[in-house]
């Protein structure tokens, strides 16, 4: 029988989902709460969450995996619910000792999340893989769905702005996304392959759906999809690939998405990230507010539903989960994709 608390969250068990795997494709907080709606109505066999490892770097000596363990704490219920990133609850007596020496202190590593790090660089020098150490870190935050890394290899997100390249964080957390971007580059992308898993579920069959996460398309699903093969892999999938908007009234859910979109010269809306996504995308989620753009994004031959997508609730992911896998299901086969575009 179904605990109360679940009945209450809605979270029963959704009649479709007995129809295949889900492939999420996430980035950090805003995709995470998406990922965590999928997870309360999908079982753990049936989700598989591959995550953004471009703005993984080492700090005070330790491997930080930044979106991993958003994706891992949100879907643990563990994170924390204001900044997104980091663990509830946290103390910050590590940063305090660290605040003398300026060119550590930045980053704010809190004293609880310091114990994910220390445990997976513990596992990394004992031989595993970045995938085996976030298996073990997941499982011990008991998140028993499948969350891996994007790919095993390196790849980093490098920001080209007008004070240089910088590597994401020095971007992100260091400057505060203030210097103007010229361009995001991917270094590595031309070696880096994804992560297997990522392969044999796109090309093994049984798959239902292929869900980007309202993560920023620029800096979080693009390192991604700069993988080698990933795109082509993405238009020849032969399942539905829907993509929830992380722009909603010409303002972005979370992050510098916006302002990167300005400083890039594109237009804020939902047609540009329709654009974007173009070569593979059969259906876009955008927010109620942009009601007015669903002509010129169908235009694209991409279908557009209407959903509210922004997530203030667990019951506000998870009726977003739900959109996500009932308009996947009314998607036109996806071979039709390679005759359109
Ligand atoms: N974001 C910040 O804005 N400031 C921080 O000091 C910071 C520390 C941090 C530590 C661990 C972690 O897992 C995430 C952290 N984040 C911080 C978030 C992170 O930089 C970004 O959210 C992602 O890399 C972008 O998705």
């Amino acid at each position: 029988m179904m605990a109360k608390q679940d009945q209450e969250r809605g979270a029963g068990p959704e009649p479709a989902t007995a129809l295949g795997r889900v492939l999420a494709l996430c980035g950090g907080v805003g995709g995470a709460k998406l990922a965590h709606g999928l997870s309360q109505i999908l079982a753990p066999e049936e989700l598989f969450v591959a995550v953004n490892t471009g703005d993984d770097f080492e700090h005070v000596g330790l491997p930080v995996s930044p979106d991993l363990d958003t994706v891992m704490y949100t879907l643990a219920e563990a994170a924390d619910p204001e900044r997104g990133w980091g663990i509830a609850g946290e103390t910050w007596r590590f940063m305090a000792m660290l605040a003398p020496f300026k060119e550590l202190s930045w980053f704010n590593l809190g004293d609880k999340d310091l114990a994910t790090h220390l445990r997976r660089a513990q596992a990394l020098r004992a031989g595993l893989d970045l995938d085996q150490a976030t298996r073990s870190l997941c499982y011990s935050f008991g998140v028993r769905h499948r969350v891996f890394p994007m790919t095993l290899e390196r790849l980093r997100t490098v920001v080209v702005t007008e004070q240089g390249r910088l590597p994401f964080q020095d971007y992100f957390v260091r400057l505060g996304c203030r210097p103007r971007t010229r361009a995001i580059e991917f270094a590595g992308a031309g070696q880096a392959a994804p992560h297997p898993l990522f392969d044999s579920l796109l090309t093994g069959g049984g798959l239902r759906a292929v869900i980007l996460c309202p993560s920023n398309p620029f800096l979080s699903i693009d390192p991604i999809l700069a993988l080698k093969n990933a795109r082509s892999r993405l238009r020849a999938v032969d399942a539905p690939v829907v993509a929830v908007s992380p722009i909603v009234g010409g303002k972005a859910l979370r992050g510098p998405a916006a302002k990167l979109m300005e400083e890039m010269k594109l237009p804020v809306n939902n047609l540009s990230v329709a654009e974007h996504y173009r070569d593979f995308l059969d259906g876009l989620i955008i927010d109620e507010a942009d009601r007015h753009e669903i002509g010129a994004i169908e235009k694209l031959g991409i279908r557009v539903k209407i959903a509210a997508a922004v997530m203030r609730s667990t019951q506000d992911r998870i009726a977003l989960a739900k959109t996500c896998l009932r308009f996947a299901a009314q998607l036109q086969s996806p071979r039709r994709r390679s005759q359109v575009r």
